[in-house]
């Protein structure tokens, strides 16, 4: 199994294609072909924040259509699948970009897309096992003791917000451990979430989440291989996005 998976790209999809490209996949039929039979695969939060979010979640749908997808849900599209089924959420912290994106569609594409990101969603574990349990990708990580399951308040929160401790930081983020320096698993997990300037590898984990979004890149782990590929972000920077883990 040879995978590419890409970091949280948050609706930069022309870095994503530029990216994909890069690593040699091409589209055929809807689908992505690459000539060593690799396959691409997610962190999740492909949407909000940035401008393409739309044409990212038409990528999506393509490489599901085609049995193709793997995909690791996060925190963004959770709450787009909340605003999709009609629940109150706040637009704001990027929905509200991809909510614009949304209203300025003819009504039919609109309410096409509405349902087709719902059957999308709905289809997603909330993490993914893959290469006999070798690997694992999960949105914002996950502790070796949570490995295994399938569902659960903590297991949900875990995955979709990270180790987060209930409290906020002066600028309303939320407090988040440092749980990747503790794991003890013998699967390596491949996570995003937290902006980070470089990839970062620690135990048998890695975050991939180099805020493209935020200015940063966007970049690709390739499994087995577990080496990197980048591309530069098109975004303005924002330094205070970044997180400053130690080590
Ligand atoms: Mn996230």
């Amino acid at each position: 199994m040879k995978l590419d998976i890409f970091g949280d790209i948050h609706g930069c999809f022309d870095e994503f294609m530029e990216l994909f490209k890069k690593l040699g996949y091409r589209m055929e039929n809807g689908r992505p072909v690459h000539p060593d039979g690799r396959k691409p695969a997610f962190v999740g939060d492909a949407t909000d924040r940035g401008p393409k979010s739309v044409d990212m979640l038409k990528f999506l749908f393509a490489l599901d259509d085609a049995g193709d997808l793997i995909y690791s849900p996060g925190n963004h599209c959770n709450k787009l699948y909340r605003y999709m089924l009609g629940n109150h959420v706040q637009l704001k912290h990027g929905l509200e970009t991809t909510v614009a994106e949304l209203d300025a569609l003819p009504a039919k594409e609109r309410e096409h897309i509405r349902r087709r990101y719902i059957k999308f969603y709905e289809s997603l574990p909330l993490y993914r096992q893959l290469d006999g349990g070798k690997l694992i990708i999960a949105h914002a990580g996950i502790p070796e003791e949570l490995i295994g399951r399938t569902g659960g308040s903590r297991l949900r929160t875990f995955v979709l917000y990270g180790d987060i401790t209930g409290e906020t930081l002066p600028d309303g983020r939320p407090v988040r451990r440092d749980w990747a320096k503790h794991y003890k698993g013998n699967a390596f997990v491949v996570y995003g979430h937290t902006p980070v300037r470089e990839c970062r590898f620690i135990r048998n984990t890695v975050n991939i989440d180099t805020g493209c979004v935020f200015g940063g890149k966007l970049s690709v782990l390739r499994y087995p291989e577990k080496t990197v590929e980048s591309v530069a972000s098109r975004q303005p920077d924002q330094p205070g996005k970044f997180s400053h883990f130690p080590g």
